[in-house]
């Protein structure tokens, strides 16, 4: 430093130029040494796949197609990182954003190199047929196996949702594909996968083996119930991964048995396309829950319905459609959102509090960055209503406005044993002097984030898709629990609302609401009775056959004031 008299230097020292030249030092350092110096090209191109860095891939591939075959390039190096990739992953060191970023420098790659390929050349190290079964419209899990084998390089003939065991026999045996898997949220879904097995049992086709996957499966259903039905070799895979490892173990002749016939050669039996030609088998579907559960046996829970209730806010339902839709981004659950549908998981060694920093860190600009990018394509809209009611044993009545004739009525199950609960004990018993209060509720986000969501994984944009589908699926939940909370203040069942967001969700408040589907009322069938209620029509949202709802990212409730109700299993 230059001597320079003391005054001097107290008038041109500057606080902010002396903090920026500290800052400089420490972003020259970090953003001149390029991660990609020094290394070959092998090494390059494999951290472009494990880093998910897309910057100067092109030019990278072009250095190695100097030296390599396009063939070997895919197989030898950039496979090689995938597979680091999944070893991370399996460690618990990469979280799955980061998996799905890599996979877009896979399929980026891949499409570069793809026209420079031979013909005959091929990347397949197996092939599977795809599927989401009959009546099941859960499109997110199934696709992400898709991106893990794909860009792992398995060929995926990947055929959507619900699919008939038709069209999933007749795609697999037109692709050649030498494994099955099929995907399925349902409860009803894994019904209809023991069919598919059964149906492939008759048809002389179990040599194919099958992949199952899909929450309301266990492995315990898999590996024993339907293990021991199917003729052939079925799996369960917990999720993307586990598919992975099976695919290798399948096609690596772990299980040589398995992958000597494909679908192309199935065992000789009429032609699999000729469905009439095939006994249909039989349907051994079970009622879901215990038929015996609905039946009311004299015995009901000690709950006691309020002798006092809520009267009607008004008679039938109305709209809302006019939401800012920050407003209801502020009921996102975090961890729903990050924990759940983006699957970030703590790193190893770091505590619950160093987590939560990190993931603010993580998490929260992307959070930030996709309710930015999601306010014009997400659409609110809300169909509520409340009807008078009372019950009668398991069953709750619903009146017409006369408040005398019945207009429809639910049944709901009832614990076998312990509490001996159900949704019924809520409510006034007819008979008495005055009627019960029940309110339904039907929201949605509209049908904009899922076909965004189709183009993102068409694209090739993995990551994006990923967190538009989690923030679909979560502001659909949120705008549930906002609007729960509207009907409990015009029901003026306010008094426990909870300062704290948290505490909002795990439904520490007065009442609550359940969904059909859901264990104490698990009969999907009811959402048409929901519908002829609150006629949803008008806002967007239809059922479709199977009772699924229609944009996919919608949720219908019954609410119910009593303060005693909160949620219950049935067994
Ligand atoms: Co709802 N929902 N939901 N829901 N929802 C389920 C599916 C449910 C199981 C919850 C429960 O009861 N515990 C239940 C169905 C039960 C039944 O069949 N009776 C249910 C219900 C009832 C409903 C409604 C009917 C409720 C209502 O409104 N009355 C309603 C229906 C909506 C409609 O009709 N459109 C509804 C609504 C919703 C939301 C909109 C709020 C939201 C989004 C739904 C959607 O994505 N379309 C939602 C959510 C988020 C869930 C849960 C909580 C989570 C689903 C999810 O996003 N998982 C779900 C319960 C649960 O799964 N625990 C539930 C993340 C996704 C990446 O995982 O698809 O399982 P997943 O895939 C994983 C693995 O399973 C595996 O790998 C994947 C990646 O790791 N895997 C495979 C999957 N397939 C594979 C295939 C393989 C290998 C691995 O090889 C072939």
């Amino acid at each position: 430093m230059p001597d320079i008299p003391a005054e001097e230097r107290t008038v041109t020292y500057d606080p902010l130029i002396e903090l920026m030249a500290r800052f400089e030092n420490v972003k020259a350092a970090n953003t001149s040494a390029d991660p990609f110096e020094g290394l070959g090209v092998e090494d390059r191109l494999k951290k472009h796949v494990v880093d998910g860095i897309k910057k100067n891939l092109e030019r990278d591939l072009e250095d190695a197609l100097q030296s390599y075959e396009p063939l070997a390039i895919i197989n030898d190096i950039l496979l090689d990182g995938m597979k680091t990739v999944g070893e991370l992953f399996g460690a618990g060191k990469m979280q799955l954003p980061f998996v799905l970023q890599s996979a877009e420098v896979m399929k980026s790659s891949v499409k570069y190199l793809e026209p420079l390929m031979e013909k005959s050349g091929s990347t397949d190290k197996g092939s599977i047929l795809l599927a989401t079964v009959a009546g099941d419209v859960h499109d997110i899990g199934k696709n992400l196996v898709d991106i893990i084998l794909s860009n792992n390089g398995y060929r995926v003939v990947n055929i959507g949702i619900k699919q008939p065991i038709n069209n999933i026999l007749d795609s697999a045996r037109e692709h050649q594909c030498q494994v099955i898997g099929l995907s399925g949220l349902l409860v009803k879904s894994t019904l209809i996968m023991r069919d598919n097995l059964l149906e492939m049992n008759e048809r002389g086709l179990s040599s194919i083996p099958v992949i199952l996957g899909g929450a309301a499966l266990t492995r315990g259903y898999v590996e024993q119930d339907l293990r021991s039905l199917y003729l052939g070799h079925v799996f369960y895979a917990q999720d993307a991964f586990e598919g992975l490892k099976l695919m290798g173990d399948l096609t690596g002749g772990v299980v040589e048995d398995l992958v000597a016939t494909t679908v192309a050669e199935p065992a000789p039996t009429p032609s699999a396309t000729d469905t009439d030609e095939f006994p249909r088998v039989a349907s051994h579907r079970v009622g879901l829950v215990d038929p015996q559960l609905y039946v009311f046996d004299g015995a009901r829970s000690d709950v006691s319905p309020i002798e006092n209730p809520p009267g009607l806010p008004f008679y039938g339902a109305k709209k809302f459609e006019k939401f800012d839709i920050f407003e209801v981004y502020k009921y996102i659950n975090p961890i729903a959102l990050v924990r759940g549908q983006w699957q970030f998981k703590r790193p190893e060694g770091l505590s619950n509090p160093e987590f939560t920093t990190w993931l603010e860190q993580q998490a929260n600009p992307i959070f930030e960055r996709m309710k930015r990018e999601l306010a014009n394509v997400l659409k609110p809209k809300v169909k509520w209503g409340y009807f008078p009611c009372s019950s009668e044993g398991n069953d709750l009545i619903i009146f017409r406005d006369d408040l005398k004739s019945e207009w429809m009525r639910f049944t709901f199950p009832r614990q076998r044993d312990g509490k001996r609960q159900c949704l019924a004990d809520f409510f006034l018993p007819s008979g008495g002097s005055t009627l019960d209060t029940v309110g339904f509720q039907i929201v949605t986000v509209g049908g904009e984030v899922s076909r965004r969501e189709k183009e993102l994984f068409a694209d090739g944009r993995f990551e994006d898709y990923l967190y538009t589908h989690g923030m679909g699926v979560e502001t659909a939940e949120a705008l549930a629990e906002y609007w729960h909370r509207q009907i409990r203040l015009e029901m003026g069942i306010g008094d426990q609302e909870p300062d704290d967001m948290r505490l909002l969700f795990s439904a520490k408040y007065h009442g609550a609401r359940y969904s059909f589907g859901y264990p104490a009322c698990p009969n999907l069938e009811d959402q048409a009775k929901l519908f002829e209620l609150l006629q949803p029509g008008d806002i967007g949202i239809e059922l479709s056959e199977e009772f699924m709802l229609v944009p996919e990212q919608s949720t219908s409730a019954i609410v119910v004031h009593h303060p005693d109700a909160k949620y219950f299993n049935i067994r």
